[in-house]
């Protein structure tokens, strides 16, 4: 009897429900969430994702990062796993489906495994990396930048949220609430990694298309500028002066903007963050720091933007001082082609109307592709709104980019990964 393809055993509904299930994890009055990085939320979502991999015989595992592993063993245990996966952590006012879809369909892979009575040659281990968004602890992408060997455990460690928190003291909260979650170390090899996510813009709607496969992710640099004034009373003090951090930093981002305008709108400049100190109506202001979040295509227009960064904050200081340090310089990757090319045979394999897509947001798979042949597929969401609570997607969209995911993880746990 002929075997019924693996994307067969893939349950729509299943999958949508779980959606809705995680969605009550940090839910919000407008239906996004706010499910940030080692929070109370994330630690609940989590546990909700061990008890669905048990409930199914998933062995659960984590790391120093705080990455979760869900495991379906493979028939040679001692061959390196395909891993499949993203992340659950959320932006302040996320949606339902960034990350959680990747997270979600790589277990949805897992249970059609399950269902079909088959055991793949490789395990495939679901993932869900610590930290992608990077809005409580910056930058973001800590947990696959510390598997891929990117970062240093010290240097993420170390870093604090605006309350003061380190990563280490929240790390120690989520790790201890994990039940008989055993530890493994960081950066074990793999034979590939898929991940699958929403687009997070419109071309896929506009285009009409189910899924996308994705070419690669455009070049990332983010920078945080600190402004250092003086405060003074907002009464007496006159402009001759003063030394406002708030107004020079004022100027520094709109010049800022202004300079990394382009008529063909392809580079992208934001600055999402601003604090001031003391932030108060009648102090003159003493400090402010804000992010800057800049990226393009091009390598060379990626660097010649960012180096001219600091050189226009200076010009704008006035009487204040600045001081802006670079957190991150990711380039413009460009994935395999021979896993591209397993994905669009997948897509095409479910029937799933497909096309080529390059990704403007960034993504786990990011640092997973310098680590081991990796890959990405895209699905539709509504006027490709993301990072706001009105993200959404459709059922069918979910299903068909979780039975194209089922295609190709089959293929690479078969040992057809490329190496
Ligand atoms: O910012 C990004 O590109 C990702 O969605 N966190
Ligand atoms: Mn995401
Ligand atoms: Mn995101």
């Amino acid at each position: 009897m002929a075997t019924l393809p693996i994307a067969q055993f893939v349950d729509g509904e299943r999958l949508w429900q779980r959606h809705m299930a995680l969605a009550r994890f940090g839910a919000l009055a407008n239906g996004g969430v706010n499910r940030q990085a080692l929070s109370e939320e994330e630690i609940a979502a989590r546990a909700e994702l061990v008890r669905w991999g048990r409930a199914i015989g998933l062995a659960p595992f984590t790391d120093a990062a705080g990455n979760l592993f869900l495991r379906l063993e493979g028939r040679d245990p001692s061959l390196p796993p395909v891993l499949v996966g993203s992340h659950i952590d959320s932006q302040p006012s996320g949606g339902k489906f960034d990350g959680v879809f990747g997270v979600l369909a790589a277990l949805e892979v897992q249970e059609a495994f399950r269902a079909s009575g088959r055991t793949p040659l490789r395990a495939i281990e679901t993932v869900a990396w610590m930290n992608e968004e990077g809005s409580r602890f910056a930058p973001g992408m800590m947990g696959s930048a510390l598997y891929a060997g990117a970062r240093s455990v010290a240097e993420v460690l170390a870093v604090r949220d605006p309350a003061g928190e380190s990563v280490e003291t929240a790390l120690k909260a989520l790790l201890a609430r994990d039940v008989d979650v055993p530890h493994r170390a960081l950066g074990r090899p793999a034979a590939a990694f898929l991940e699958a996510h929403i687009e997070q813009g419109p071309v896929l709607e506009l285009e009409g298309k189910t899924v996308g496969v994705v070419t690669g992710i455009q070049g990332k640099r983010t920078f945080r500028a600190t402004v250092t004034g003086e405060e003074n009373h907002a009464g007496t003090a006159p402009r001759s002066v003063r030394r406002d951090a708030l107004l020079a930093a004022a100027a520094m981002i709109g010049a800022l903007d202004v300079a990394m305008r382009d008529a063909e709108d392809v580079t992208r400049f934001t600055v999402g963050r601003l604090e001031v100190t003391p932030n108060a109506p009648s102090v003159v202001a003493a400090k402010a720091v804000f992010s800057i979040d800049l990226r393009h295509p091009d390598a060379g227009t990626l660097q010649r933007l960012g180096d001219r960064i600091a050189d226009i904050c200076r010009a704008q200081a006035g009487p204040c001082e600045v001081a802006v340090a670079q957190l991150l310089h990711d380039p413009p990757l460009s994935f395999p082609r021979d896993i591209r090319n397993i994905l669009a045979k997948a897509a095409a394999a479910v029937g799933a109307p497909w096309m080529a897509i390059a990704s403007g947001a960034g993504h786990d798979a990011r640092y997973l592709h310098y680590f081991c042949p990796t890959g990405m597929i895209f699905v539709p969401c509504r006027n490709g709104i993301s990072h706001n609570e009105a993200e959404w997607a459709e059922k069918d969209h979910l299903a068909a980019g979780a039975r194209v995911l089922a295609e190709a993880a089959a293929v690479l746990a078969s040992n057809g990964a490329p190496r």
